[in-house]
Order: C-alpha cells, then structure tokens, then sequence
C-alpha cells in the first residue's frame, strides 16, 4: 500500500513539475484575440470614420473587417490594453478584398513615437518598417501621401514581400505576418497562413523577410494600422512578451489553447 502511494505522489511531484515548466512560456501571451466571442466594439480606431464589424474569415472563422475605403479613413487602431510592449513577438492574419496595405503600429509611446510595420499587398508589394516621428502613419494619411513607400530617407527598411503580383483580392487567403521585437533586434516574417505548418512555433521554419537593428524607441503601445484597407480583414491578433514565444517541439498548443491560458 505504502509502495503504491509512493509512486502516486512521484507522479504527482512530476506533473506538477512538468505544469511548472510549461507556465512560464505560456504566460507570455499578453493578448489574444479570435473574434469569435467578442462585437468588437473595445477596437476603436483613431480615425473617427473608420468602422469595425465582425465578419468572416477565409479560416473559416470570425475575423475583425473594415468595412469603409479610403485614404482618408486610413489610421491606427490600438490593441486594446497593449500599452507596454517592449520585447516579444506580435502576429496577427490578415486578408485582402483591396490592393493596399495592413501593418502594425509598435512601441508608440506618442502620435508621432513608435515604429510603423507594413504588410504591402499588390499596390506596395513589400514589407516596410518606418518610424511615426518621420509622420509615417499619420491618421487620414496613405503611404503615398506621407512618403513613407519608395523612399529610403524616410523608412528604415523596404523589401520586396516575395508573394508576386496580381494577389487576389476576394479575401480567399490568409496571410500571416509576424514581427519579433527583442532590444534593438525587429524582424519581420509575411507569407500566406497556409505555408506555416505551425503559426505558434516560436520557429516559424523560414527566414524572416527583414532583420535589422534599431533603438529609437524601446517601449510602448501596440496597434492595427491599415491605408484604405476596405473590405479587408484581420484575424488571431497575437501579442506575446519577452520570453520565447512557444518551446518549439515541446507544444503544439491550439489558439484555443492560448487564448485559455490568459
Ligand atoms: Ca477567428
Ligand atoms: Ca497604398
Ligand atoms: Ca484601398
């Protein structure tokens, strides 16, 4: 009897110790959202005339779409309650019914502080990362307009996406982007959804599309920005925080189940 209650606590003593070694990766999900129980109504953007509505996705899910064109309606809309990012990755999939860009505003610690990331599409077909203090991202503004495409004096970095040209735009694909902001260390990683066998792998399995370094600014909050982005779509919006997004191999979590965790 005394041996079987022996082995009962060493196996209890090894899942609690295994428990232990999984939280510290898992409670690094700092935000996370699928749309699947949500109005929406907490993403408010900056441009008073850009509208939000939960609409379909091409995973066959929710997604987050916006529903009005324009360069005028063009501007960020925070992650609700991401007010701090310093270190971590944010990743979010994206679809396109128009020819313009998403991107992701990172660290905006003012209007005009912070890091602008693009995710061009058939009318900029690259990957950019700006600065705000050079007026990139300016709300009502498209890219064009503030001169923040084409234009090595005002971005840090422009890079042919590598996805072609002539991208549908019926919002038949996902797209998954993904930065990894460690230090003065911003990579970026864009390509259809479908060519990630694991998108929370904290090795996504291909090189990033940008790798540069630069500490204009550490800290701040993080947001959805898109230039005349109508009928187009966001969904899995993911903030994670400093230490490795996932073990890779040790876990093949669901987004069900990171969305549980938090
Ligand atoms: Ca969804
Ligand atoms: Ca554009
Ligand atoms: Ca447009």
């Amino acid at each position: 009897m005394f041996r079987v209650q022996k082995i009962t606590l060493m196996c209890a003593l090894v899942a609690l110790a295994a428990l232990l070694a999984f939280q510290p990766a898992i409670a690094q999900t700092i935000f996370f959202e699928d749309f699947e129980s949500t109005d929406g109504s907490d993403w408010i953007a900056d441009n008073a005339g850009q509208k939000w509505a939960i609409d379909a996705f091409p995973n066959g899910t929710q997604g987050l779409r916006n529903t009005e064109e324009g360069c005028g309606l063009s501007g960020n809309t925070p992650i609700p309650g991401v007010t701090n990012f310093s270190d971590g990755v944010i990743q979010l999939e994206m679809s396109w019914g128009d020819d313009d860009s998403w991107g992701i505003v990172m660290r905006q610690s003012a209007p005009d502080k912070g890091y602008l990331i693009v995710f061009g599409y058939n009318e900029t077909p690259a990957v950019i990362v700006a600065l705000l203090d050079e007026g990139c991202a300016e709300t009502g503004m498209c890219l064009d307009q503030t001169s923040c495409e084409n234009n090595d004096a005002k971005t840090l970095i422009q890079v042919d996406h590598g996805l072609g040209g002539g991208l549908t735009q019926d919002n038949s694909v996902s797209y998954l982007g993904r930065i990894e902001a460690r230090g003065d260390s911003i990579k970026v990683w864009f390509l259809p959804t479908a060519d990630v066998s694991n998108p929370n792998a904290a090795d996504l399995g291909v090189a990033p599309l940008v790798d540069i370094q630069d500490g204009t600014h550490a800290s701040g909050a993080v947001g959805v920005w898109q230039e005349s982005q109508g009928n187009c779509a966001i969904d899995n919006v993911w903030v994670s925080g400093p230490v490795a997004v996932q073990p890779q191999g040790k876990l093949a979590a669901s987004w069900a189940t990171i969305k549980s965790t938090y």
